[in-house]
């Protein structure tokens, strides 16, 4: 049975989807585990905002600062909504996935970890999950260990039992895998963890945009994200902790809105999430993730997951028809990311043919260079999907990738 939901109705939503690049071919875009593109709606909100309301949150007692606040409050209230936080409290805006974890590693990690203490990675974690806690770890004398993974691209999961002892102070995982697509078992992960009280942070970044987040349901410490890779504005994204360790770790940067009383000794901290938000909140753009957050509801996470999913195996199995294609990472649970390569072609090639068709795929180490070396290769070719890809989008990439075999013989 296909899913309910329409890809050519929603691609009609997205304005950057209906050009043509590259003298007249018309844009595939594939390369959404890096960025997705914005519905109109968002790029509306934004408008709206600049428009109407924009002011200084939290701080003018004028009308469009009050109506500001109120926006950005309610923001919160959405991304709280969105993956089933608690509290609105337990969510702080940031950057993106790359602040949230920086955050909890210069606050969390520089006030818990000790010489001889680890952190637990993964061999398949993006660089923003791994050089936090290498600049923490070697302020403190901690390590870093490395749960490996096996052939198809999954966690072996009997290693990451063992690794679990009393020196581990921090769990932190990817939910989806950038590069291999796995959907790792994270509440499985989390509940072993716990076992050992040990806490444990999920990069969420290419998870929240493709199926439903429930972190209660999870009960993980810490949950990263971005908006920009689901369809929202980029400069904005949010760290989700439980309430208590917000509560319990010291700021992160010091400045404005982020305090209760300031003398040139010593100051008081606002309470969570104002004591994390030092300086000018970027309210546009979190008006701009509700706007997204609403879109993506009206669709709906689970006809979300369960399309991208059929569009996945479509893609599988057409890529794994093209002749030479060699596909990286088979795991059994996987999201809409596929890595290839092509016997004797070089990825950086692959994807300037594949560019000069009009479909756009990301080639590269994708900022996980240890998972790189741990495959063996030193870049692979990937494409990646959201809901606005459809089947035509998988049939171009194949034929452009035959073109590539024509080229290179
Ligand atoms: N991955 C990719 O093309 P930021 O840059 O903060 O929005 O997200 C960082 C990040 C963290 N974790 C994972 C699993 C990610 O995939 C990313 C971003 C992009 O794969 C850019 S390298």
């Amino acid at each position: 049975m296909r899913s309910s939901l329409d890809p050519y109705r929603i691609r009609e939503e997205f304005p950057i989807l209906r050009q043509k690049v590259r003298g007249g071919k018309p844009l595939v875009y594939l390369d959404n585990a890096a960025t997705s593109q914005k519905p109109q709606v968002v790029i509306d909100s934004l408008t709206r905002f600049y428009s109407e309301d924009n002011a200084s949150v939290h701080r003018g007692v004028h009308a469009l600062s009050e109506r500001a606040t109120l926006a950005y409050e309610e923001a919160r209230r959405s991304v709280q909504r969105f993956i089933h936080a608690a509290e609105a409290r337990e969510v702080v805006f940031v950057r993106g996935c790359t602040e949230a974890i920086n955050l909890v590693a210069q606050t969390f990690g520089r006030q818990r970890l000790q010489a001889g203490d680890e952190i637990l990675l993964t061999e398949m974690e993006h660089h923003s999950n791994i050089l936090p806690w290498q600049m923490v770890c070697a302020e403190k004398g901690a390590r870093i260990r490395v749960v490996p993974i096996n052939g198809r691209g999954e966690l072996d999961m009997e290693a990451y039992a063992r690794m679990l002892h009393d020196r581990v102070k921090l769990v932190a995982v990817t939910h989806v895998s950038n590069v291999l697509g796995t959907i790792n078992p994270v509440r499985e992960m989390i509940a072993m963890a716990h076992e050992r009280g040990i806490p444990a942070l999920i990069d969420g970044a290419q998870a929240v945009p493709h199926m439903p987040v429930d972190v209660q349901e999870l009960d993980c410490d810490f949950y990263a994200f971005s908006g920009h890779k689901m369809f929202g504005p980029t400069g904005i994204g949010a760290l989700y902790g439980k309430a208590a360790l917000l509560e319990a770790m010291p700021p992160y940067q010091g400045g404005g809105s982020m305090i209760s009383l300031v003398t040139f000794d010593r100051s008081t901290y606002a309470p969570i999430p104002q004591k994390f938000e030092a300086g000018t909140p970027n309210a546009a753009d979190a008006v701009g993730l509700h706007a997204t957050i609403e879109y993506l509801e009206g669709i709906g996470m689970e006809a979300v997951a369960e399309y991208e999913h059929e569009l996945l195996e479509y893609a599988t199995h057409t890529l794994e028809r093209v002749q030479g294609v060699r596909l990286i990472g088979t795991a059994r649970e996987k999201a809409s990311v596929i890595s290839f390569e092509m016997e004797g072609v070089h990825p950086h090639d692959i994807g300037t043919i594949l560019d000069q068709e009009g479909v756009a795929v990301r080639v590269g180490h994708h900022c996980c260079q240890p998972l790189m070396s741990r495959l063996g290769v030193p870049a692979t070719v990937r494409a990646s999907f959201a809901i606005y890809n459809t089947r035509e989008d998988v049939d171009r990439l194949a034929d452009s990738l035959a073109r590539v075999r024509e080229v290179f013989g």
